[in-house]
């Protein structure tokens, strides 16, 4: 083959190989953070370290079209980096490979310095390295298989002929095939990545209204301080997370607005603006995961702030026979929650804009979710809502109802002990033994504690915030040497006690029985 065409051949599978490092490094993005992407970090880092004169004369040359310059400016920069780790890497390897390397340890460097940036950023990078490493070796050495099998002159018999122009499909077959797959890979990855940084940049930019009705601050005897027990206000950031979304959707707030159809007299459309007009309450509600375990940590208390869902329902009239609202969110998960509850003005059911002071993190429903104090999430909390169908239990089923989960899902009564933990080794003498209890709604009126099976004694609960919310509670435990075996249970203020029937899971509608954890004492 002549050196010309095998330079050529080599360049393009450097590029191949930058594709697919490319791709790689976008779709682990995906799982990481949008900004951990190698090729967008780079871009804020050159944006960071460029002088200003430079800055300036590039936004006088290409006006908003700036960013745009400077992604054109970057593609050609890879590329030709790309060619020339292709061509070398087929004539003096492994310095093709070193290329990519010194590219890789600067797009390193560059995702390490981004503001938000933890270790785990760098995991698109060295998996795109991996990849694009891969693909450079393997690739390179086909390439060279191919050169030593086609003849030296084209002046054999037919055979010869044949088999040089097989290979050379064959290969180019290959490299297309990888090059195309990589890129349909990578730009979905990559438009999925851009969206969400989009609408991560619209809620940094969102201000929240000031709330018409303030939570009441929380009550000074509401936080333990216990090293080891839940705080009463989870944060944001340690807030559980469940559903079914696998990609977080991008609702941009220009584009959300909320309907209310189906059996009502006024059919209603809500968008943001008009939303965030109206008077807010803030009110703390603990949420709750049916698929719980007893014990386990899908549940979690924070301030809200948001519409009531009932002002709403009162504008739209509900007709007489509907007895469910179906909440749809934008990815088309939906939940079925009892009309009676949303129009229930003494519960604070919300159409949430806020957590904990913040417009709603992404991953919990920004820019609007559901929060409904007594009910399981899966009936009730739903994220990136879009629409409230007002209908019949009879005519409709959900989600999770289509799965095999109960239709209706209040909260059960329950308790967890989060200090001591489970298979503690501890010392003997006064220790504390606490945790949190929950009766959405209702309200919790005692937690009691057992050591070992024996009589039920009570502990002391933390003032609560409200009955919508969980509440701290704490026992001062003599423990006494050996092995033992503690559990707790709490009665809500209805009289209703915490079941102990351990032999009911979280299917349909929430595990029971009593939490239990052992401790050996020394
Ligand atoms: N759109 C949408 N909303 C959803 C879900 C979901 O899968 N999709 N899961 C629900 C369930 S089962 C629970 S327990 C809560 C959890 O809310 P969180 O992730 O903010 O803690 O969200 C609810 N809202
Ligand atoms: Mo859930």
């Amino acid at each position: 083959m002549n050196p010309r065409a095998i330079t050529l051949w080599a360049a393009l599978v450097g590029v191949v190989s930058a594709v697919v490092a490319l791709a790689v490094a976008e779709a682990v993005a995906l799982l990481v953070a949008p900004s951990s992407a190698p090729l967008f970090a780079v871009g804020s880092f050159v944006i960071d370290i460029v002088p200003p004169w430079v800055k300036d004369a590039a936004i006088a040359l290409f006006g908003t079209a700036d960013k745009v310059a400077l992604l054109v400016v970057l593609g050609v920069v890879v590329i030709a980096l790309a060619c020339a780790a292709g061509i070398v890497e087929y004539r003096r390897p492994p310095w093709g490979k070193v290329i990519l390397l010194a590219v890789i340890a600067v797009a390193l460097l560059a995702v390490l310095t981004r503001a938000e940036s933890t270790a785990i950023w760098s995991a698109p990078t060295l998996a795109g390295l991996l990849a694009g490493g891969l693909t450079l070796h393997r690739v390179t050495r086909r390439l060279h298989r191919w050169e030593e099998s086609s003849p030296e002159l084209p002046l054999g018999g037919p055979d010869e002929t044949t088999r040089g122009r097989i290979d050379r499909r064959g290969f180019l077959t290959m490299v297309v095939a990888v090059a195309g797959a990589s890129a349909v890979v990578g730009i979905g990855a990559r438009m999925v990545n851009a969206s969400v940084t989009a609408v991560t940049a619209i809620r940094e930019a969102v201000t929240l209204p000031k709330p018409a009705v303030v939570a009441p601050g929380v009550p000074a005897g509401a936080e333990l301080g216990l090293p080891g027990l839940s705080p009463v206000i989870s944060d944001n950031e340690g807030f559980y997370r469940i559903d079914t979304a696998i990609q977080v959707p991008s609702v941009e707030t220009a584009d959300w607005k909320l309907r209310i159809t189906g059996m009502v007299e006024n059919e209603i459309e809500v968008t943001w603006d008009e939303l965030l007009a109206l008077p807010m309450i803030e009110t703390y509600v603990t949420l709750m995961c049916v698929s719980n375990e007893v014990g386990g940590t899908l549940v979690g208390n924070a301030k809200w702030l948001g519409y009531p869902i009932h002002n709403l329902l009162a504008r739209a009239k509900p007709l007489a026979g509907a007895d469910m609202v179906l909440s749809t969110s934008i990815d088309g998960w939906t939940a079925g929650t009892p009309l009676e509850v949303l129009q229930d003005q003494d519960r604070d059911s919300i159409l949430a804009v806020g957590m904990n002071g913040e417009p709603l993190p992404l991953e919990h429903g920004f820019p609007v979710r559901m929060v409904v104090p007594g009910l399981y999430g899966y009936v009730s909390a739903t994220k990136w809502v879009t629409e409230l169908r007002v209908t019949r239990f009879d005519d409709e089923n959900a989600y999770w109802t289509n799965r095999g989960w109960s239709a209706l899902g209040p909260v059960k009564t329950s308790s967890r002990i989060d200090v001591p933990r489970d298979g503690r080794r501890i010392t003997a003498g006064t220790v504390p033994i606490a945790g949190v209890a929950w009766a959405q709604h209702t309200g919790i009126d005692g937690v009691e504690v057992r050591v070992d099976g024996g009589p039920w004694l009570a502990a002391k609960l933390a003032t609560a915030i409200s009955a919508d919310t969980w509440v701290q509670w704490v026992y001062e435990w003599d423990a006494t040497p050996g092995q033992h075996e503690i559990q707790a249970r709490a009665t809500d203020s209805s009289g209703g006690a915490q079941s102990g029937d351990d032999s009911i899971g979280v299917v349909p509608n929430g595990a029971e029985g009593w939490h239990t954890v052992s401790v050996s004492v020394s």
